[in-house]
């Protein structure tokens, strides 16, 4: 009797997690609403086992005839999470921190290396090639969008981590 609950739950679990994978945006009475945000080629960094953060890339949609605010993007993989923006001041690559980012009407935002990125801190597990970060990236208008971001190889030698590590040699 015990097993068969127990099997029970865990099925049910299983769906909840496929249903949550599925929709992906929801409201925060939990009902489906219509495809605001569209996320791709989401990725995160191969860091090693060592290092205290990471840096993570996609690119953000937004398909409604409003201006959408990110306010915040949070993970069960990562302490914290900030949204930055590198840039170059008179050659020298800085990076600052952003409250909020706002994407206006059908319009798309890249983030990439040297240039917008999510700076994920604290890692709680170590995290290797095959594995995903999931985040949720949460919307001032109380949309929350579940994204699952696959640990992959940098794709160029101007690296995030070679930014945010410059007593690292390699
Ligand atoms: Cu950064």
């Amino acid at each position: 009797m015990i097993r068969i609950t127990r099997i029970a739950i865990s099925l049910l679990l299983l769906v909840q997690s496929i249903q949550l994978s599925a929709e992906q945006q929801v409201d925060p009475a939990g009902s489906p609403r219509p495809k605001v945000v569209e996320v791709a080629e989401a990725w995160v960094g191969l860091t090693p086992p060592t290092m205290a953060m990471n840096a993570g890339y996609f690119s953000l949609s937004n398909l409604s005839d409003n201006p959408i605010e990110l306010v915040s993007v949070t993970s069960p993989a990562y302490g914290s999470i900030e949204i930055h923006q590198s840039q170059l001041l008179n050659g020298i690559a800085s990076m600052r921190m952003l409250p909020t980012l706002t994407i206006q009407a059908h319009q798309q935002v890249q983030f990439e290396s040297g240039g917008l990125h999510l700076m994920m801190r604290k890692p709680i597990v170590a995290m290797s090639l095959g594995d995903s970060a999931v985040v949720q990236l949460h919307f001032k208008n109380g949309t929350s969008v579940h994204v699952e971001m696959p640990v992959l190889k940098s794709k160029s030698r101007d690296s995030h981590h070679e930014q945010h590590n410059h007593h690292q040699h390699h």
